[in-house]
C-alpha cells in the first residue's frame, strides 16, 4: 500500500515497513479504535452513534423563586454546542440577574468537566451530579441548571432547558423566543435540526463504519439544504429568521452547530460536503445571528478547537490542534473568499 507521507527508503534514511507489519498494525489499531470509541460514543449494532440518555431530562415547573437574584446557576462548557444554546437564551433574554453563569473547564486526561474553583464543595461536575442524586452510570454533562435553594440540578437536557429559560421572568425588553403563535413552525424546525443537524454532526464524526457515516452525512446536508431553501424564501418575504421577523428557538438551536462547522465539524467529523459559503442564505443568516446583542461573547473559537481536537483522542490521536479559519471571516456578511 502506498500512502502519501510514508517514508520511502533512501529518502529519509528509514525503511518502508513491510506490508505484513502494516496490515497487522491496521488490524490491531482498528480493534483498539472500536474499543476506544465504545467508551467515547456508544453505537447501535449497525455502527450508528447513539447519544446516551441524561439524568435530569424532564421539563421542571418554573421555580417560585426564579426572579430572585442569584437563585440559580447555569453551568456551561465553552466548547459544548448543547450548552451553547442554553447560554444563548440566557444572554438574549438577559437573565444574568437571576441566573449566574458558571463556565466549567474540560479535563481531557480524566474525560470529565471540572470547576475552576470548587463549587458547592465539588471539584468536578460528576460530584455535583451525584450530590443531586444522579445515577453514576449516566454522564455528567453540560448544560445543567442548579437551584441554590433546592441544592440540586433541576434539568440538564438542553432542549428542555431552553424552553424553561424562555419562560423565565425577565425585563420588559427581553424577547420571547418561542411565542405561542409561532410555536408550530418553531417546533417543526427544532425537530428537524435536533437529530439530523445538532446530533447529526456527531453521528457523522462518531460513526463506526462507512454506511453509518454516509447515512448521517446525507441527512445532515439534506436538512441544511432545506433550511437554506426556507431562509431564501424568508428573505424574499423580508423576514430575516427561520420562523418570522424575530429570532426564535429555531434559530438558537441551529447556530451553535453552524458556527462550529468550518472550525471543527468539517475537519474533524467529516462534515465537509459543502462549505457554508455555498449555502448563501445560511451564510447570511449566521452572520446576522452572530451580530445579535451578546452572541459574540458566547463564541470561543480557541476553546472549540482545543477541546475537540485535544479531547477526542480516538478521532484525533495526535492531539495536534490545527489552525482554523478566523471567526471574523466566517461571520462577515459577504462570503469570505
Ligand atoms: N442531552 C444533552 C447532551 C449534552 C452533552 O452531550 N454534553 C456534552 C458536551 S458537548 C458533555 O457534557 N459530555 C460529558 C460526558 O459525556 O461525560 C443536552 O442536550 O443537554
Amino acid at each position: 500500500m502506498v500512502v502519501c507521507g510514508v517514508a520511502v527508503a533512501g529518502q529519509s534514511g528509514s525503511m518502508r515497513p513491510p506490508a505484513a507489519l502494516i496490515r497487522t498494525a491496521r488490524g490491531l489499531w482498528h480493534c483498539q479504535w472500536q474499543q476506544l470509541m465504545g467508551g467515547l460514543a456508544p453505537a447501535d449494532a449497525a455502527g450508528r452513534y447513539q447519544r446516551p440518555v441524561g439524568a435530569f431530562t424532564a421539563l421542571p415547573p418554573l421555580p417560585a423563586n426564579a426572579a430572585k437574584a442569584g437563585s440559580h446557576v447555569l453551568i456551561v462548557g465553552r466548547s459544548c454546542p448543547w450548552a451553547h444554546r442554553a447560554w444563548l437564551v440566557h444572554s438574549l433574554r438577559q437573565l444574568g440577574g437571576s441566573i449566574e453563569l458558571l463556565v466549567v473547564e474540560p479535563d481531557p486526561a480524566a474525560g470529565r468537566w471540572r470547576f475552576v474553583e470548587p463549587f458547592e464543595g465539588c471539584r468536578t461536575l460528576a460530584e455535583l451530579y451525584r450530590r443531586s442524586g444522579g445515577d453514576r452510570r449516566q454522564p455528567a454533562t453540560v448544560p445543567a441548571l442548579w437551584s441554590r435553594q433546592e441544592q440540586r440540578i433541576l434539568v440538564n437536557e438542553s432542549a428542555r432547558l431552553i424552553e424553561l429559560l424562555d419562560l423565565w421572568p425577565s425585563g420588559p425588553e427581553a424577547p420571547r423566543l418561542a411565542p405561542p403563535e409561532r410555536l408550530p413552525a418553531i417546533d417543526h424546525w427544532r425537530q428537524r435540526f435536533q437529530g439530523d443537524v445538532n446530533d447529526g454532526v456527531y453521528r457523522c464524526g462518531f460513526a463506526r463504519n462507512q454506511a453509518a457515516y454516509d447515512e448521517a452525512e446525507s441527512a445532515l446536508f439534506a436538512a441544511l439544504q432545506e433550511a437554506e431553501q426556507a431562509l431564501q424564501e424568508q428573505e424574499q418575504r423580508g423576514e430575516a429568521w427561520l420562523c418570522g421577523p424575530e429570532p426564535s428557538l429555531a434559530d438558537v438551536v441551529l447556530f451553535p452547530t453552524l458556527i462550529r462547522l468550518e472550525m471543527v465539524y468539517a475537519p474533524l467529523f467529516g462534515c465537509s460536503r459543502l462549505p457554508l459559503s455555498q449555502l448563501p442564505a445560511l451564510w447570511r443568516w449566521r452572520a446576522r445571528f452572530f451580530g445579535l446583542e451578546g452572541v459574540g461573547r458566547t463564541c470561543c473559537p480557541e476553546a472549540w478547537r482545543s477541546d475537540y481536537f485535544g479531547a477526542l483522542f480516538p478521532l484525533h490521536p495526535s492531539g495536534i490542534v490545527p489552525a482554523g479559519p478566523d471567526l471574523a471571516r466566517l461571520v462577515a456578511s459577504e462570503v469570505a473568499r
